[in-house]
């Protein structure tokens, strides 16, 4: 089949079954019943199913996704451990051993206490795989989203290719694998940006970012601002990863696609008003509703840059 990779489902729509990987994010969009990403590649794409995972394999990438329901007979950290090490030996078989970008959505994220949020407990998992097996990617890690979903089933989906991209930091924010003691035992593995250049062009892959500078919460609890100062993030790491790989990355509604994750539905509005007052009205953004790894984070965006034509 040459055309389509996966599809990931937002929302409550059970698709007819095809070949490809049809992923349920577990998130609800606020703007619509159902919203469907299709990704699409321009190589032949075969399709299989390996340890756990449905995916989608190209010439030159791999895409991969599974939707565990969870029990209660494995805790957070192993379950997280578990999807992780996975992961591993399906890109290790496969050989496509560089994940360039990884999306989480974990149940319930914010729920228990302290060291016990499970957001921490998650972090300590996938850091406990990544240990195990791919220590070769300490610090050069892939680019990511974590955010929190209902119900009881998690998400994780992920490209990955024969070859490695370039991590990108935000000048701006601490490396989130530096973050003090204060935010759990476990810093998160996940680069703020990745960028994968090849023959035909290149991408910029954007962490979920947030109203974070240095390594702390910016405006608790006042959406609009914490919106603003997550775009201003989001063009500090496209204006540095532009610099770093010598491409012009630019926030265009033909160049780029945005997700932003809200936690209250009710702040759809505002969060919409202030990210068009930036971008503009004819910028494609889907919204989700989704809980954020800190509590006092309301909103967070993630999504891609590309530039075609070297
Ligand atoms: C932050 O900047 C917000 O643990 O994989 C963003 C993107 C966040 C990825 C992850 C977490 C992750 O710390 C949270």
């Amino acid at each position: 089949m040459d055309g389509i990779l996966a599809a990931v489902v937002h929302g409550d729509f059970d698709p007819p079954a095809r070949d490809w990987p049809q992923v349920a994010s577990q998130l609800t969009p606020l703007a619509a019943e159902a919203t469907v990403e299709v990704l699409t590649c321009s190589q032949p794409v075969t399709y299989g199913q390996d340890f756990g995972y449905h995916w989608a394999a190209s010439d030159g990438h791999l895409f991969a996704g599974c939707t565990p329901v969870e029990t209660e007979t494995m805790t957070v950290a192993d379950l997280a451990e578990d999807l992780y090490s996975r992961l591993f030996a399906l890109i290790e078989k496969l050989g496509y051993r560089h994940p360039w970008r990884i999306w989480n959505m974990i149940p319930g994220i914010n729920h228990g206490d302290g060291d016990e949020e499970r957001y921490r407990l998650f972090c300590q998992g996938r850091y406990r795989s990544l240990k195990a097996h791919r220590p070769d990617l300490f610090e050069h890690y892939p680019s990511a989203s974590a955010v929190g979903s209902r119900g009881n089933t998690w998400s994780l989906y992920f490209l990955a290719g024969r070859s490695l991209g370039q991590p990108i930091e935000n000048p701006k924010q601490v490396s989130a694998y530096h973050y003090p003691r204060r935010y759990g035992p476990t810093s998160p593995s996940f680069s703020r940006a990745y960028v994968k250049t090849w023959d035909t062009g290149s991408t910029l892959f954007l962490s979920g970012t947030a109203s974070i500078v240095g390594h702390e919460s910016q405006h608790p609890e006042e959406v609009s601002v914490q919106a603003r100062e997550t775009l201003d993030n989001l063009r500090t790491l496209s204006a540095t990863a532009s610099r770093v790989a010598g491409q012009n990355f630019t926030f265009t509604p033909e160049t780029s696609i945005l997700k932003a994750y809200v936690r209250r539905p009710a702040d759809l509005g505002v969060a919409r008003k202030h990210v068009e007052d930036v971008l503009g009205p004819d910028h494609q953004v889907l919204y989700l509703q989704a809980d954020i790894c800190r509590r006092e984070l309301l909103f967070e965006m993630d999504g891609a840059i590309w530039v075609s034509g070297l």
